[in-house]
């Protein structure tokens, strides 16, 4: 009675649905079928949060994380803080099949990926330079940084990138609608269960940073005996709790998807109520559920479900807790 297969998606990035459906049904494996689908939220550089142009840094430059992992064998590849190389999802994989390693950072992921044959080019585009001059061009930038007072996350005057440093801040600062990573877990007809992620990540961030989306266990997770799961949000707060990990450890133990996913997001609510988070979870069965966090502004989170019952990418929301 499994309602096999399943590709669930973060948001309404339909064509990340369709095409990692497409890929299954023309008999791609399910790794294969995730990839392409994230790769395909890259090129079209979805709601500007993933892939190139988007979310530039402090400096101006657009960096990338992705993810992907195999619940078969527990195989991770990651890149996190991808410079110049477009396909982050697909170094990810390059990671997973040409390393022993599982995460690979900055300009030396970007040498690896040019070893492995990707293409190396700027991913700045009009409208990242354009968000990047209007940040600079406000009288008070809001940033990253806990440098100024009274307000640790905004700089007034000429922005200085690096300044001293003050006690930290608890609130996020994940603008709330700019900000949709793509997380998805496809589940193969056999019960094979693999996730993947890829986005550009915070805007402004201070180079280097590397959010939650290429953290086993906080971006996404997959494990075939379970299920799988995929957040995103603010990635700063949320990777303190892995709660993909978390949601799969609670479907292992009998919970269903919606609860297990609720019950993720209550761990962070609890410290920090005003984080903007959601997350997917999928168990091995097809069962499917999503949760998020209710913040000013963001009560609902819509996500995308393709399986043979809808027979299309159905999108759905669900009410944040
Ligand atoms: C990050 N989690 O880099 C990502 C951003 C995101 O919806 O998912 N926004 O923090």
């Amino acid at each position: 009675e499994a309602i096999l297969p399943l590709v669930i998606n973060t948001w309404s990035f339909e064509n990340a649905s369709v095409t990692a459906w497409r890929s299954l049904q023309v008999g791609a494996s399910p790794l294969d079928a995730v990839q392409r689908g994230c790769a395909a939220c890259e090129e079209e550089q979805c709601d500007g949060s993933v892939g190139f142009g988007g979310h530039p840094d402090e400096t101006g430059e657009t960096t990338l994380d992705a993810l992907i992992m195999n619940g078969d064998t527990m195989e991770v590849g990651a890149v996190g803080d991808l410079r110049r190389v477009k396909n982050a999802v697909g170094v990810a994989r390059a990671v997973m099949e040409h390393t022993h390693h599982t995460l690979l950072v900055g300009e030396s992921a970007t040498e690896f990926a040019q070893d492995m044959g990707f293409t190396s080019e700027s991913l700045s585009t009009n409208n990242s330079m354009n968000t990047f001059s209007q940040w600079l061009s406000q009288k008070c930038q809001p940033n990253y940084r806990k440098n100024v007072f009274p307000d640790p996350s905004v700089s007034c005057g000429p922005y200085k990138p690096r300044a001293e440093v003050k006690p930290r801040q608890k609130r996020g600062l994940i603008n709330l609608r700019s900000h949709d990573t793509i997380g998805m877990i496809v589940i193969g007809r056999s019960g094979q269960v693999v996730a993947a992620t890829s986005t550009n990540g915070a805007s402004h961030k201070v180079p280097g940073r590397v959010g939650d989306s290429p953290i086993a266990g906080a971006g996404a997770y997959a494990d075939s005996a379970v299920g799988g799961a995929a957040a995103t949000g603010d990635g700063d707060l949320m990777m303190r709790f892995l709660p993909s990990f978390l949601a799969v450890e609670l479907m292992r133990s009998g919970v269903e998807p919606t609860a297990a996913c609720e019950t993720a997001i209550y761990r962070i609510k609890k410290h920090y109520p005003e984080v903007f988070g959601a997350i997917i979870c999928a168990n091995r069965t097809g069962g499917f559920g999503a949760a998020c966090n209710k913040v000013s502004g963001f009560s609902q989170f819509p996500f995308t479900v393709f399986n043979p019952q809808s027979n299309r990418p159905q999108l759905h929301k669900v009410d944040c807790v």
